[in-house]
């Protein structure tokens, strides 16, 4: 059997405190996420003290609460980030820094979601978590898969001052990959100097590659027949025909066409 001197049972716990505290807080960052919330005229608030607004907790700035944090004006408020629509996002954690002034830090929040800004979804609820310390970032992982246009975060309680701030909120995940490149813009110069161009899907302009390689080779035919989709109101179908040996050169230009 062992026995523990009263010193070591208290080194041993506060070892275990120190152990906790970091498991509760950064841990749960994914570095493969980033902030999406990046415009801070994205953002809006229940209510803001003074000139400390919205704006101020998405501005990547946290040098005094007087300056650069958002500040409620009271104890409880929501603080709002809206995506825009056709904008949505997938929010897979968020995170909030603390101002420099631990008492008017989030004490009790709702993390919520929502499509047409008025009904909310809560994603995380946090009831009892410890004061933050002078700009303090702590990052919190929700299991989010869908992608809405609005999120926000509703605080029910602070630390015990009168008015309560954050410095910076940060909504993070993955960044969307480009769209891929669909179109094809084909600039076709004859021998005669006469420049054509076409606007070509990637399996028309795959097509018309392969006819004018092959036939460079010497086999294939002479002609290729190009479909022009515009027009199609005034004639039933309009084609090009080119002959090879009327071309002189071709260039091409890949572009993602606006939605
Ligand atoms: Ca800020
Ligand atoms: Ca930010």
């Amino acid at each position: 059997m062992h026995f523990y001197s009263k010193k070591t049972a208290i080194t041993i716990f506060i070892f275990l405190i120190f152990i906790l505290s970091f498991a509760s807080s950064s841990f749960a960052d994914d570095p493969a996420l980033q902030d999406l919330a990046t415009d801070p005229a994205n953002a809006s608030a229940s209510s803001q003290h003074r000139d400390r607004g919205p704006a101020r907790a998405f501005d990547n700035l946290n040098t005094h609460y007087f300056v650069d944090a958002w500040e409620a004006e009271g104890k409880t408020g929501w603080l709002k980030y809206d995506f825009g629509k056709g904008n949505e996002k997938v929010v897979k954690e968020y995170s909030i820094t603390g101002a420099n002034f631990p008492t008017s830090s989030p004490k009790a929040w709702t993390f919520e979601c929502s499509s047409d800004n008025e009904n909310w979804t809560i994603l995380n609820k946090v009831t009892n978590e410890p004061i933050f310390d002078n700009f303090e970032k702590r990052t919190y992982t929700i299991s989010n898969t869908n992608q809405y246009q609005y999120y926000r975060i509703n605080v029910t309680e602070n630390h015990g001052d009168g008015w309560m701030i954050i410095g910076e909120l940060e909504l993070l995940g993955n960044i969307d990959p480009p769209p891929p490149i669909n179109r094809v813009l084909l600039v076709i110069t004859l021998v005669s100097g006469v420049e054509k161009e076409y606007d070509l899907s990637r399996a028309d302009f795959n097509n018309f590659v392969i006819w004018y390689s092959t036939r460079a080779l010497g086999t294939g035919a002479e002609v290729y027949t190009i479909n022009k989709d515009f027009n199609k109101a005034n004639f039933l179908t309009r084609k090009d025909y080119l002959a090879f040996s009327k071309i002189e050169l071709y260039e091409v230009n890949e572009y993602t066409p606006v939605p």
